[in-house]
This record gives C-alpha cells, structure tokens and sequence, in this order.
C-alpha cells in the first residue's frame, strides 16, 4: 500500500525510527527515516533520547557518535506531522517545551562526548542538535540551513544562543535571518565545525574520534565538559573557581594518579575501563 503524503513516515513502514549500535568503548546512534531527512517525529524524539539515556547509563560507553541514515543528517521537525495540527492552531511552544529544549540539553549534560557526524543537509532543528554536540564533523557535501525563517518560525533548540557564541553576531544575524544553505567547508572556515573530510570517511573519522576520546579517562572529559557548560555563563572569576573545584574532583581521581605515575614511569597508562558511577 503507498504510503499517504501526509502520514508520518517509518513507524507506519515498521522501521525504528533511532538505530543504535553498542560498539564496545562507544555507542553510534543513527537517526533512521532516511525518506524524510531524518526530520523528527515524537516517536524520533522518544526514540534519540532513549538511546542518550542508555548510553549514559551504560558505564562501558565512553562516546557517542550521532549521525543520520541516508543522504541527509536530520531536517528538523517533520512537517508533515504539523499538517496535522493544520486546522487547530499548533502550541509550538509546547512542543519545544516537552520535545527540544530537554533534547539539547540532556546532550550538554550528558557525561560524555558527543560526536555529531554530518553526513549531509544538517537543517532547522536538526541544524542546531549537530551544532549542541561536542565534537562536529561534517562530510564534506554537508551543509548547515537556519531554515525557520523560511517558515515563519524562529531559530530554536539553542540556535539563537548557540551562533552568536560560535560565529559571532554579524554572521550569526545572517545565518539566522536568510536561511541560507552553509556549506560544510564555509562552516569550518567559520568555527562552526571541528573538522570537514570526505563524506566517504566521516564515518570511519568519527569512530576514530570516539576511539580517541575512550581511550582519555573518562571522569577528566566529564568534568571538562561540565567546566565549558559553565564558562558559558559564567564571569571570569567565577569560572577560575568552577575550576578549582573540578581539579580538585580530577586530581582525587584513579585515572589521573595512574596517568602521572606512567609518565613518570615512561609507561602507557592503563586507564579503568568503566566510567565511574
Ligand atoms: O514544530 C515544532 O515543534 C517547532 C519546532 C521546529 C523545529 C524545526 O526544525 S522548524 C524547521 C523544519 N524544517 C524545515 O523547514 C526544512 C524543510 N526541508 C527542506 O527545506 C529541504 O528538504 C532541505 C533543504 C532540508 C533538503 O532539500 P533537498 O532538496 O535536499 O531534499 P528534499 O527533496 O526537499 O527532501 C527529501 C524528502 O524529505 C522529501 O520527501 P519526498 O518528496 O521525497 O517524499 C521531503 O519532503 C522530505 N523532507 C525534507 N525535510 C522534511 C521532509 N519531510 C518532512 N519534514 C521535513 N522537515
């Protein structure tokens, strides 16, 4: 049977709609309704944040790798599910509410690093979920499109918040207000985007990357990445204090003993397998 135009696409075709791979050191999660741009539908929303739970709860995992099925990285929020709200008048504030905005920031707390791999239109809401990972990688026909304008809407799920600290206000302004198409290449020119390869290699560069970062003791990346979340609100002096107290957590920890006692030793550490609880 054809499938309606205006049904959402996969869980009607039986497909999940978030596919998770548990690779040992690291997790790579795969937005999966490759029909529609991997935009998001509730159950992808229920689905993605399932799967960033798992992994958090997971002690063996030390990275996660977020990328998208077929040709596309996420196209934001599926818009064939709003048809549906057409006739009434959507609460969209409600949506972000209960959907985006703990999306984005369950993947800022998250104790571990977040590789997003942009594996091409990265577009709206989906823009801006690949722009709150930790690490961004693009393949290199990746681009990056503010598309709310185009629809009467306004930047959401951080985008606002997350430009002007990443481009500057000039470039954030025109990002946010034209909606044009960012190539992958512009975007790392402009520091949107940690490293662009080959589409070919993204994936193999992002399991290297997670590689890499497993291989680091994991309670130092946490507490690393807790230290930027809040550098980005704070006031110098305050953060000089946010790291003196998250030193001195990582200097009482296994990890960092064992790193200094191999390099005196002129030996590889051997950091614990497991994140601490
Ligand atoms: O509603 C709320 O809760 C508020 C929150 C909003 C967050 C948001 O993200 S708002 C922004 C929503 N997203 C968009 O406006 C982007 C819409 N998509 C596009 O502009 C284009 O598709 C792209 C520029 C992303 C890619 O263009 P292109 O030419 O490479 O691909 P395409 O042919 O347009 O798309 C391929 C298929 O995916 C196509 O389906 P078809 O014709 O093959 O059956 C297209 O309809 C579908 N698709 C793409 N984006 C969406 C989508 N279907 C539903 N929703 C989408 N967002």
């Amino acid at each position: 049977m054809q499938q309606r135009r205006d049904e959402p696409t996969n869980a009607a075709a039986g497909q999940p709609p978030v596919l998770v791979e548990a690779a040992g050191s690291y997790r790579l999660i795969t937005l999966n309704r490759p029909d529609r741009l991997n935009a998001f539908t509730v159950d992808l929303h229920r689905a993605l944040r399932a799967a960033l739970d798992e992994a958090a709860r997971d002690d063996a995992c030390r990275a996660v790798i977020l990328t998208g099925a077929g040709r596309g990285f996420c196209a934001g929020q599926d818009l064939v599910e709003r048809l549906g709200d057409a006739q009434a008048t959507p609460d969209l504030g409600a949506t972000i509410e209960a959907f985006y905005n703990p999306l984005i920031a369950a993947l800022r707390a998250l104790p571990l690093p977040v590789i997003a791999a942009v594996n091409g239109v990265a577009a709206g809401a989906g823009a801006n979920l690949a722009l709150a990972c930790d690490i961004v990688l693009a393949g290199r026909s990746a681009k990056f499109i503010q598309a709310f304008t185009k629809i009467g809407l306004v930047p959401d799920s951080g985008g606002t918040w997350l430009l002007p600290r990443l481009v500057g206000s000039a470039r954030a302004r025109g990002l946010a207000l034209l909606a044009e198409p960012l190539p992958a290449e512009k975007a790392e020119a402009w520091g949107l985007v940690w490293k662009v390869v080959d589409d070919a290699a993204l994936l193999d560069e992002a399991r290297a990357t997670a590689l890499a970062l497993a291989a680091l003791p994991a309670e130092g990346l946490a507490l690393t990445k807790q230290a930027l979340a809040l550098g980005e609100s704070n006031g110098l002096e305050a953060q000089l204090e946010v790291e003196r107290d998250l030193q001195r957590r990582a200097g009482r920890t296994a990890d960092y003993r064992e790193a200094v006692a191999a390099f005196v030793g002129k030996r590889p550490p051997a950091f614990r397998a497991k994140r601490p609880a």
